[in-house]
C-alpha cells in the first residue's frame, strides 16, 4: 500500500554519509511522488527536540526515543519520515522500530562505512578531537556502536557513490511497493 506511512531510519557512525545519503533519497522521493516528506534533520533534532541532551547512553537513548515518537506520529498519519541519527544502541533502535511499526513501515538502513574511512574523512575534525581526548565518549573511538544485525539495507558509502546508494535504496523501496 503506497499510502501506508513509512519511516526510513538511517544509522551509522559520524561521517558515514548518513545525512548526505538521506538527502539524496529525499530528493528521489520528491521527484517521483507527490507525498510530502518530513526530514528529522540531525542538527535540528539536537537543537530543538533534544535540546539539552548530551551523549551519555541515557541521553542518546532519550534522543532516539524522541525521534522514534515523532516518526511514529508522522507514520500514523500516513506520512513519510526520514531520520539519520547515529543511534549506536540496538535496544533504542528496536524501540524506535516498535513505536513506528504500531502504525506503518520501518526501514532500517545501516550506513556501514568503516570507521577508518569516516575518520580519514573527518569533515568536522571531531575524530581528531576525540583521539586527542578533547571530546570524550565519541562513537567509534571511546564509545560503542552496536552494528545492526538485520537491517533492511546495508550501504557502505566508501564502495558506492551517493547517487548509486540513493538508487539502491529507492529501488528497494519500489520493489517493496513502498515508493
Ligand atoms: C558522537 C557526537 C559526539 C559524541 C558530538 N559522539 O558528525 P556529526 O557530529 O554532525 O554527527 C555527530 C552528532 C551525533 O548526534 P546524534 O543525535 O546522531 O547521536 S545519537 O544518535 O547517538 O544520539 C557529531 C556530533 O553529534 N557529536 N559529540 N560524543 N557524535
Amino acid at each position: 500500500n503506497a499510502r501506508q506511512g513509512l519511516a526510513l531510519f538511517f544509522t551509522g557512525l559520524s561521517g558515514s554519509g548518513k545525512s548526505t545519503l538521506a538527502q539524496a533519497v529525499v530528493a528521489r522521493l520528491l521527484e517521483t511522488s507527490s507525498r510530502p516528506v518530513t526530514v528529522l534533520d540531525g542538527d535540528e533534532v539536537r537543537r530543538h527536540l533534544s535540546k539539552g541532551l548530551g551523549f551519555s547512553r541515557e541521553d542518546r537513548d532519550a534522543n532516539i526515543t524522541r525521534i522514534g515518537f515523532v516518526a511514529s506520529e508522522v507514520v500514523r498519519h500516513g506520512g513519510v519520515v526520514i531520520c539519520a541519527p547515529i543511534a549506536p544502541y540496538a535496544n533504542a533502535r528496536t524501540e524506535a522500530r516498535q513505536l513506528v511499526e504500531a502504525h506503518g513501515r520501518f526501514v532500517e538502513i545501516h550506513v556501514s562505512t568503516p570507521l577508518e574511512i569516516c575518520e580519514a574523512r573527518d569533515r568536522k575534525g571531531l575524530y581528531a578531537a576525540a583521539r586527542a581526548g578533547k571530546i570524550k565518549g565519541f562513537t567509534g573511538i571511546d564509545d560503542p556502536y552496536e552494528t545492526p544485525v538485520t537491517p533492511e539495507l546495508r550501504i557502505d558509502t566508501s564502495q558506492v557513490s551517493v547517487a548509486d546508494a540513493a538508487n539502491k535504496v529507492f529501488e528497494w523501496l519500489q520493489a517493496q511497493a513502498l515508493a
